[in-house]
Parts: C-alpha cells; structure tokens; sequence
C-alpha cells in the first residue's frame, strides 16, 4: 500500500462532459486509496478544508457540464454553504424522511432522473509550512450518496459509501496556491439501495474534508493488537504495520519493533474502567500518537465475554443527529452525547446504522462504553417485495459490501471501545452478508461479528433480536427457543427493544430483570438515542411530511430517548434508574425499625470504591435526618447487608432513601452526581379522613356544602371557598393517545389506541341520572359511555365534608362486555389560569411516571412551574402523569388523595392535546386542567414492540376512590 495515486484506467483525466454513468454504477467507486486505520493526529502537517464552500444545485446528475472543475472557473454567482453539512439544511431542496421505503422506484441499480446534484467548490492555499516534499492525501469522511471529485482539473475519482471515509493521493496535483477542489455530489445513487435506514435522506458533504500531508516513510495502515490476560493480568501489545517502525509506551515501559509482541503487567481497559496507555508509532517519516486500551474479547461458553468476565450490554442505539445540522455534528455535539450516556449509566453504544463520526469513538474509548459499531448497510426497501433482487443476495454488488466492511474495519480497528462488528441492519439475508462475515474474520478474529437480520445466525457469533416480548425473551433466557443448533450456542443480544417514541418506553424494568436472570441474555440496546426532529420556527420539530414528501413516515423518526435538542426525556431517566450499576435494596425495616439495606455491586467490572453513600429519612416526604453510610468494599458482582441508623420517632409516613453518589469528580460527572438509589417504607401512610357534619344546603340554583357550591341542577362543582372550579368535576377515561397506544400501521388489532379510538371513548358522553341531596351528602349519578355501543361506566360522585373540607368519593361500576382496558380512570377539573403558579405535591417526582415506567420516580415533596410538568413530545401526546401522589397544592386547592393518584396538570385539554400535532400547536388557554387519576393505562412500547404487560393493563372493573378537598392554609 502507499498513497501514490492508483493507476486505474478512469483517475486523472481531465475534466470534460464526461458520462454519468458511475452513479448507478454498482461498484464502490474507483480513483480512491485502499482503507486504512484512522488515527486522531500525528505530526504530519494536515490541512482542515471545512468552512465555506461555493456551491451549485442542479436537478439532475447530468445538468451541467464538468467545466466547473477547471482552475479559472467563475463561481462567483454561486450559493455558499458550510461543509460539513447538508444542502437540504441550508436552504437549497428539503429532506425526506422515510422508514424503509425507497423514497424512489425501486429498480436497482437506477435512480431517478431527478437526482438532485450538489456542485462544490473550493479554492484553497498551501500554508506556508506546507513541506515541498512528500504526498499527499485528499480524505473525505463522509459524503452522502456519491461523489465524484476534481483537484484542479485532473479527475481523481468516484465513491459511494455515505458514512465511510474515501482518500485519494494527490500530492502530485498540489499547487502552493490556488488549488481548485470540486467535488459534484449526486443525491441518489445505486449506493442509495444500500443505505435504506429508517432517518432523512440528506445528501451533502457532511463529515470533514481534510488533506492530509503524508512525508516520506509516513505511517500507512497499522493494526494495534491490545489483549489482555485475566489470568496473568498481562497485557500483550503487538503493532503490525504497513511500514515499520517502533512502538513506545513510556508508562509500560515498551519500545519495541512493529510487528513483535511484548507481554508487561498492566490494567485493563473497560467500559466501566477505561484504561488508556498513551504511545507512539513512529516510522521514519510519522510520528502517531497511540491511546491504547488492553482487552480480550471471546465468545466462550456461550457468553460474550471481555478479559475473561461477561458482560451485561445496557445499552442505546445511535443515530447521529443535530436538529440543525442533521447528521453533521460538531465535537461538543459528539462529546455531550457521550456525557449524557455515561450520566445515565448507558455502558453501550450500537452505531446504528452506520459508522459514526470517527471521533465519537475516541470518546467513547477514553470515557468508556462498549461499541458495536455497525457497517453502513441497510436494504430493507426490499422486503416489500419479499426481498427479491435485494442486493446483499446478488454476486454483483459483492465488492459493494466488501468495500463498504473493509472501510469501517480499517478505519476503527483500533478502538479498545469497539468489541462487536455488526454486518449492517435489515438487509434480509444472502451471499454478500457471508461473504463480509468471512472477510471480516479472517481480518479481525478478535472480535465477534453481529447480525440481526438472519435467524440461523449463519454468519454471527452473537444470536441478535429486535423487538421481542418480555415472553420470547424469557425463553430465549432458559434456552427454549428452539432454532438451529448453531444459534441455540450463542449469547443473546436484543440490539434493538424499548421504542422510545413519544411518552415511554414501558416495561424497562422488566426486561432489565430478566437479562439479570438468565445468563444467556446479554442485556440490550434501546431504540434509540435521539428524536431526529429539524428545528423548526412554527412547529417546533419537524418531522416526516412537514417538507411536503410524497411518500414518508411521519413521527417515527422522532422515537429517542433525548429530545432533538438533547434535553433527556422521561424515558431516558427512567433507564437511568432502570440499568443503575448498584442495586440498593431495603429489608425488613417496617414499624419504624432502621433495619437494613442490601447493596449489590451490578459492575462487570468496578468496584464500588468510586462511590459515596448516604442514607436519609423522611417523613411525609420531608427530611428529618441523614448522614454517610459506609458500604463495605464490594467486588463486581458482590453484595452487602449495611444496618442503617435509628430513625428518629416522628409521626407520619416515613421512608429511608440510600444514594450512591460520585466519591470525587470524573471526567464525565461532578463528585455528588446520583449514580443509584433505593427508596423503601419505614412505616405505613395515614390515609385522610373526614367526618361528615355538614349537610348540603340547597340554595337559588346552587347547593352549598360547607366550604363548596354546587349546581343545584347537574350537580357540578362551581366553588371551593373562593376558587372556581370549571368543567364540572366529571368522571375522566380518555388521554390523547402516545405513539405506543397507537402502535405502529403493520401491528395487529392488540393495539389499545385503535381499539380505544374505535370503541369511541374519546367522544364519551356524560348522562346526568340524578342529584341527590339528602342527609349528609350531595350524591351525583351519572353515567359515562361512547354513542353507538351498550357499554357504559355507572358513576356516583358522593360529596360530603366536615364544614371545612370536603370529600368526593368516586364509585365506578362497568356495565356490559368490556373487551378493552380504560386508557385512564379518574376526575378532571378546570381551574383559572391565573390562580396557579407552582404546584406542590408529596408523591412521585420530579418527572414523569406510568404504571410501566415508574422505577425513577423518587417519593418527596416535588414543586414544579405547569411548564415543567407538561413533557414537550415532539408529537403532543399524553404525558407529565406524577405518580403516587398523597397530596397536591394547585391554585390555592389542596387535594388528598385516598387512596394514592396520578396527577396531572396542564393548559390545555385533553382534546386539544390530542389533536395537535407539533409542539407549536399547543396554545395555553385560560383554563388550567387538572386530572387526579385513580389510574392509568400502561404505557408499553408498541409504536415499534410489544404493547404494556398484562400486569399494567387497566381493567374496568368496581372501583371506588376518594380525594378530600380544603382551600390551602
Ligand atoms: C427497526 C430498524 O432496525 C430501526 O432502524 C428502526 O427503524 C426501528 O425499527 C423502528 O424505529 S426495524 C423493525 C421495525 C422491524
């Protein structure tokens, strides 16, 4: 290998109206350098092209001559846009989003005629300390979908292979000033079958251009092999490389040739422990920093294994995305994703569907997650067509596929972090996808290979799913899955589960409890890290259809865990809680006993010396007392009983709180930061009680009850003391349903939000039977049912109180076949806007909770402005439920619940919620609403997976449930 220019027939011609027939040519292209490994610097002097580049759209591959690429053209009347980036984000054309289909006629190799083409110029200088001698190389890092490029006037070659870096040597072509770089990329191309991932087609040069001086006896490919030897506690670093040259590592105190072996006593590297030793390669011509990490990767005995230990994967699936900048991301963009991960106690990363951006994975070596780094493939267009003529299945587009492996393992190979390859994604099954697992073996047996999209796992050393049920996923745990021999061997991954679109995903905590049951389940990969949503002035985000596209997918892109703006949602702290490395565990300290925690150490790998502990009581969700809590050493692995102090006699409801916190500051969260916690009940709660002694006076039009009025006709509550009260105070089962209670447009007739919609209880109506004001109470009778059907939910709203306070109690019996669950079960009100400021409650909190995604919510005294209760989903949509709520103050109401409610609040309707569609959409009005729920449907995650378990389902069936109401003191 050397980065002297190939001498292939079709490089270094001069650019002329040439033919355009590479676009829908099935080869990766030609002109370009073999792939090599990518290093992060060395002292080889590089040039960033980035920044401004003048810049030409035409609608077609084939509009405009090559004349462009001449030194001398006049670009001066064209656009400008910012490479990287996207033309479709700078105002020139719109995205498309689509999920699998090809947003084009599927027919492959061809492409539309109307193939939107980007001409890109740029003219640059040679710094002054440019080295008169030597290469050089001219690296793109990504171009989306296929480019041909021009280095002053000499053609140099063509590439497809969005998300994989391609080089041409072109030292040769350099001029001290003046160089003229053209580069003409083409929106559509036969590369567009292979890059089907559900995300926006956005074409661009959209990762870094750079060139690349390259000295005599510079460093070319090399290969860092780092493995580690639990047994031994050895590591043994070998650097083959293309030139030699000598490997130091002053720390080890390694100087060695390339390609010898050397064994020296050092610390591993992990996700959890990141051990990095910094080295040198230098040839006779380069210096290039090394960061290396010791491991061993192995499949043995069935298990995933790294340094000899398994590993539990609590992972996310990363797309790239900036809601300005679509898939070109900035450094701080990259960095703070992998803060916000290793906040959350994410350990790993799938780089789905493609490799990232190659400095995500330095990150991701120095502050430790596990890779699966994912080749950029996708086919799944084709499976509308049952995968006929699927190019992974057909010996034509095999150099593709190899290509396009060889790139992503070349340039990655040497990231400690990366422990996985994975072929690509929903590509059906077929000889190219083999004939890239052999390649890709017999180039790195060191790591293994992963693909979900072929059941026998002929090619795959890890059995992968996506979506299954906590059900199969139980199986697959005990080995009942059946399936071919070899697939019954390996460990499992779920490398997709969870859809984390809109409000959710539900059951976490359940399927978290069965990775940590069955050896076999290696844990998982949650669908997916960010909304892709485009920042938009009126909407908010934009998603599918907001550009107008003929053929797309709505919302769907908008399913992570993050919002576009990288805010976490709930579902993200839910996760957090859900994957915590600690298990804090409280036993047996009921009666006002202290009693004790049990700590188990849920590392892999670290002990638990990094990590502080507290205990603390409350009662009723106030802090009485707290202080250190020493936990014994804990290896992986291990458990604790630790005797918590005496807590103090208080009356009230008392509960123990142990955190485990960040002893000192790291590079990824300040001392303090809450890794993992236990909550646990010391002592019972008194539920409120009143003794009626007044009696419902009645009144012109009104009846009074002692602080409250009443219509005398429906029965409505008006007043409470000097608040009103709006909407009636009525029976409430209808919430605006999220992407899981709508499932997704292929799923069967299981999913609630069809059923509901259908049923018609988004349309209920409200029959007044009677109101009964008769001893001591006001007795309200209605029922509430959907037009068109005999089902119907017989309520009595029983108002009573003691002069003072007032207390509904809430009876519901179902009538006729219930065949559905309610989507949620209890009373809304309206207040005035104006009256409410904050809300204070003791429950659940600070966030979000459902009945299937609760485990983050903490036990306290929570107070939040009606903006932080609501959940700004990209798609408006049922959300901002606290949880567990015991009481809440709310426009100058105070409400106790009997027993425990969801309580939501917000400045809209349920309605208007529900019909909105963008963020944009939501005008606060004059009414706050407020919804004490007795329950609410689970959330599941059937927008992609598996809708709620049975166990979250809510049933009609008789239920009573009470609030006591008072004007807060
Ligand atoms: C799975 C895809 O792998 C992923 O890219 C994404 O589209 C996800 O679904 C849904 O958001 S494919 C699955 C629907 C069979």
């Amino acid at each position: 290998m050397s980065f002297r220019a190939p001498a292939t027939d079709c490089t270094a011609s001069t650019a002329s109206t040439a033919s355009t027939d590479y676009v829908e040519d099935v080869s990766p292209g030609s002109g370009t350098l073999p792939p090599r490994a990518r290093y992060a610097s060395s002292d080889a002097k590089s040039l960033s092209l980035n920044g401004k580049w003048r810049f030409r759209l035409s609608p077609t591959a084939d509009a405009e001559d090559d004349v462009f690429a001449e030194p001398g053209y006049d670009a001066g009347g064209w656009a400008e846009v910012s490479v990287p980036g996207h033309w479709v984000l700078q105002g020139h054309g719109s995205p498309i989003y689509t999920n699998h289909l090809y947003p084009f006629p599927v027919d492959p190799p061809r492409v539309p005629t109307e193939n939107p083409t980007g001409d890109h110029l740029r003219v640059f200088d040679l710094p002054a300390d440019w080295p008169a001698d030597g290469d050089a190389v001219l690296r793109f890092d990504g171009v989306e979908s296929c480019a041909r490029v021009w280095l002053n006037g000499t053609r140099l070659g063509e590439f497809k292979g969005s998300r994989l870096p391609h080089e041409f040597a072109v030292g040769h072509l350099l001029e001290p000033s003046g160089n003229v770089l053209a580069v003409r990329v083409h929106q559509w191309s036969a590369g567009s079958y292979l890059e089907d991932q559900d995300q926006w087609w956005l074409p661009g040069v959209f990762r870094d251009v750079t060139l690349l001086h390259r000295p005599a006896g510079c460093v070319l490919d090399f290969f860092v092999h780092a493995s580690y030897d639990h047994l031994t506690g050895e590591g043994t670093l070998r650097v083959d490389s293309d030139v030699d040259g000598r490997v130091t590592v002053p720390e080890l105190g390694v100087d060695a040739a390339t390609g010898a072996s050397v064994t020296v006593p050092v610390e591993p590297w992990s996700a959890e422990v990141p051990r990095l030793y910094d080295g040198v390669l230098a040839t006779s011509g380069e210096r290039v920093p090394l960061r290396i990490g010791f491991r061993t990767v192995a499949v043995e005995d069935g298990l995933i294994k790294v340094n000899g230990r398994p590993v539990l994967f609590k992972g996310v699936n990363r797309h790239e995305w900036h809601p300005d900048t679509g898939r070109a991301l900035d450094a701080e963009t990259m960095r703070e994703d992998v803060l916000l991960m290793k906040r959350h106690n994410v350990n790993a990363v799938r780089t789905s569907h493609y490799p990232p951006h190659p400095a995500f994975l330095d990150l991701c070596d120095a502050y430790g997650l596990w890779v699966i780094d994912e080749c950029d493939l996708e086919t799944h267009g084709f499976t509308g067509q049952g995968w006929r003529d699927n190019p992974v299945d057909d010996d034509r587009w095999t150099p593709a596929l190899l290509d396009r492996a060889a790139r992503m393992v070349e340039r990655d190979k040497n990231h400690p972090s990366v422990v996985i390859w994975s072929l690509g994604n929903e590509a059906g099954t077929g000889r190219g996808l083999t004939a890239m697992a052999e390649w890709i073996h017999g180039r790195d047996p060191s790591r293994p290979v992963h693909y979900e999209g072929d059941a026998t796992c002929r090619d795959t050393d890890v059995y992968a799913r996506m979506y299954a049920s906590h059900e199969e996923v139980e199986r697959i745990g005990r080995g009942l899955d059946g399936g071919p021999r070899k697939r019954r061997e390996l460990p499992f991954l779920l490398c997709e589960y969870a859809h984390a679109m809109g409000n959710g995903p539900g059951g976490l905590a359940d399927y978290q409890r069965l990775f940590e049951a069955h050896d076999r389940l290696q844990g998982g990969f949650v669908w997916e890290w960010i909304d892709h949503g485009i920042r938009h002035p009126e909407l908010g985000f934009a998603y599918g259809g907001d550009f107008g596209e003929e053929l797309h997918d709505g919302n769907f892109v908008c399913d992570g865990l993050v919002f576009p703006d990288r805010t976490p949602s709930p579902g993200l702290v839910e996760y957090k809680k859900v994957i915590e490395p600690v298990r804090i565990e409280g036993r047996g300290a009921r009666g006002g006993a202290g009693g004790t925690v049990r700590i188990t150490n849920r590392y892999d790998f670290a002990g638990l010396s990094a990590l502080a502990f507290a205990w603390s009581y409350q009662v009723d969700g106030e802090i009485v007392a707290s202080g250190p809590l020493p936990v014994p050493a804990l290896a992986a692995g291990e458990a604790a009983e630790v005797k918590l102090p005496e807590p103090p006699r208080r009356p009230g409801e008392m509960h123990a709180t142990v955190r485990a916190v960040l002893a000192v500051d790291t590079a990824w969260a300040p001392r303090g930061h809450v890794v993992a916690w236990g909550q646990f009940p010391l002592t019972g709660r008194r539920v409120p009680s009143l003794t009626p002694t007044a009696a419902p006076v009645p009144g012109d039009r009104r009846v009074t009850l002692g602080p409250a009025s009443f219509d005398a006709r429906t029965g409505a509550l008006l007043t409470v003391g000097d608040i009103e009260v709006t909407g009636g105070l009525r029976l409430d089962v209808w919430r605006a349903t999220t992407d899981n209670d709508d499932g997704a447009p292929w799923q069967s007739d299981t999913r609630h939000g069809v059923l509901w919609r259908t049923l018609g209880l988004h349309r209920a109506q409200h029959r007044l039977d009677a109101v009964e004001a008769g001893g001591d109470a006001l007795t309200v009778r209605t029922r509430v049912a959907p037009a068109g059907c005999e089902i119907g939910l017989a309520t009595v709203h029983r108002w009573t109180s003691d002069g003072e306070r007032l207390r509904l109690t809430v009876s519901v019996r179902p009538e006729g076949d219930w065949r559905v669950p309610l989507p949620r079960l209890g009373v809304r009100f309206g207040l005035p806007a104006a009256t409410v400021d904050r809300v204070r409650w003791f429950g659940g909190g600070p966030g979000e909770a459902y009945p299937d995604t609760k485990c983050a919510s903490l036990l306290g005294r929570w107070e939040a402005t009606l903006e932080e209760l609501h959940t700004p989903y990209v798609r408006p949509q049922e959300n901002g439920a606290r949880a567990d709520v015991r009481w809440v103050e709310i426009g100058g109401l105070r409400i106790e619940g009997d027993p425990e409610f969801f309580l939501t609040a917000r400045r809209w309707t349920t309605e208007q919620l529900d019909a909105a569609r963008h963020r944009g959409d939501l005008v606060p009005g004059d009414t706050v609403w407020v919804h004490l729920d007795h329950g609410q449907h689970g959330i599941g995650s059937q927008s992609c997976g598996p809708g709620p378990l049975p166990r979250y389902f809510l049933w009609p069936r008789p239920t009573e449930f009470s609030f006591v109401l008072s004007r807060v003191r």
